[in-house]
């Protein structure tokens, strides 16, 4: 939807008018998706790049997938930083971003807390600055990272591997909150809500998580990211924070929390949506719904941030290779690296996590003494036995890809 909201003739024109100069200045010319796919022509104002404009997004080297919604990523060797700046977090979004995001707008703004509590809560920023604050590094990855590797094709948006970043989160324990509201014996689950509402009156982006979880003691209500107020794009001003978890769990721009006494059912807990088959189907084959299960935990997983893929090295020198792995609710036991197409395997150096649910580092120098293409591949393993497979197992949306990481480089002599 690229309708304006507000609709008079002269705040359009004024619109229309920013978008001309924008325009001229080669901001929105050809090579921009929106006029590819035409939106520049229907004679509506294009409110939605405004907006991300005001957004920050696109971001500087991002690899932008869609605009409305805004979705994209970084390729792997731009996120080598142990805690990943803001400006190299990966944006999935379902729906636009909320006004009062782009506005910073706190006004009006409360989170609600009910169902089955004791005490519903409305709490006011103020009221929820006065809880502890807590700090922690937390890897946020989509569900659906790693589904352009599915084969055959699954629909979505086509990650690569760069919808992984792993941050610094700022904010209070949703279990204080959960526990000033009293939860009654029957809470089972909590329905959270957001202010992103679809314009094409779609049933807006909702997901829970089980009430043992939200009453871990480190499920944030996030309200800064590294630092600083949450961006307009991360989910001003409160989102959750559910470590180990896929990105989906983690509500942006929240505004309620709904304790449940049942599994929340919203439309993005039900059907194949977030959800995985119960066991291992065949390539293309879309089991009965019955047989989905939310997904949950990330899997075990690595990426290699240096060397640049297709960089080049002469034979005998130095090559620096270095990256992340994490492992959902387990921890990571090692991470191995070939660069002979997985016959022999050498140990890194692991270094361990700044906490619980921040990426782990790894790292070894490795020389090649003969010319020729090599890919570096890397398998990390966790400590429950898991370890990263060589081809992607497939299922129905593409979600929790993990396959092992190819980098591809050469040596010349
Ligand atoms: N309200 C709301 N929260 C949301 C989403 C959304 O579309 N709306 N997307 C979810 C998904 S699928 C992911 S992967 C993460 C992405 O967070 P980020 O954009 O801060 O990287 O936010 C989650 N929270
Ligand atoms: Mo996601």
């Amino acid at each position: 939807m690229i309708e304006t909201s507000t609709n008079s003739r002269r705040d359009f024109l004024a619109k229309a008018g920013k978008v001309a100069l924008l325009a001229s200045l080669g901001i929105f010319g050809a090579g921009c998706e929106a006029v590819n796919r035409g939106l520049l022509d229907r004679g509506l104002v294009p409110v939605v790049l405004e907006d991300l404009k005001a957004a920050g997004l696109p971001k500087m080297d991002m690899l932008v997938h869609s605009e409305n919604p805004f979705n994209g990523e970084f390729p792997p060797h731009l996120l080598n930083d142990n805690v990943t700046p803001t400006s190299r977090h990966f944006v999935r979004n379902n729906n636009g971003i909320p006004e009062r995001a782009i506005k910073e707008d706190l006004s009006g703004w409360q989170l609600a807390v009910d169902g089955e509590v004791h005490k519903e809560l409305a709490l006011t920023m103020d009221e929820l600055l006065q809880f502890p604050q807590v700090t922690m590094d937390v890897v946020l990855e989509c569900a659906g990272n790693g589904r352009s590797l599915f084969v055959p094709e699954v629909d979505g948006t086509p990650w690569r591997r760069g919808a992984v970043a792993c941050s610094e989160w700022t904010g209070v324990r949703l279990r204080d909150v959960l526990q000033a509201a009293g939860v009654k014996p029957t809470a089972v689950y909590t329905g959270n809500y957001g202010d992103d509402i679809p314009a094409d009156g779609s049933e807006q982006f909702s997901r829970g998580i089980p009430i043992g979880k939200a009453m871990d003691e480190r499920t944030l209500i996030a309200l800064k990211m590294n630092g600083e107020v949450l961006p307009a794009a991360h989910g001003f001003p409160a989102r959750l924070i559910v470590p180990g978890w896929i990105g989906s769990s983690m509500q942006k721009w929240l505004n309620r929390i709904w304790v449940k006494d049942k599994v929340h059912d919203s439309e993005k807990m039900s059907g194949y949506a977030y959800r995985i088959p119960a066991y291992q189907v065949e390539p293309g084959h879309k089991p009965p719904v019955e047989d989905m299960r939310i997904a949950t935990s990330l899997r075990v997983k690595s990426l290699i941030t240096r060397p640049d893929p297709h960089s080049g090295f002469s034979a005998g020198n130095t090559i620096e290779v270095r990256g992340h792995a994490w492992a959902g609710e387990n921890r990571i036991s090692k991470v191995q690296v070939s660069t002979d197409f997985g016959i022999n395997w050498r140990e890194t150096e692991l270094i361990l996590p700044s906490n619980r649910y921040a990426w782990y580092h790894w790292e070894t120098d490795i020389t090649l003494a003969n010319r020729g293409y090599y890919e570096i591949w890397a398998r990390a393993y966790d400590d429950i036995g898991n370890a990263q497979p060589f081809t992607q197992p497939w299922n129905p949306k593409g979600y929790l890809g993990n396959v092992i990481h190819r980098v591809p480089i050469s040596i010349t002599a």
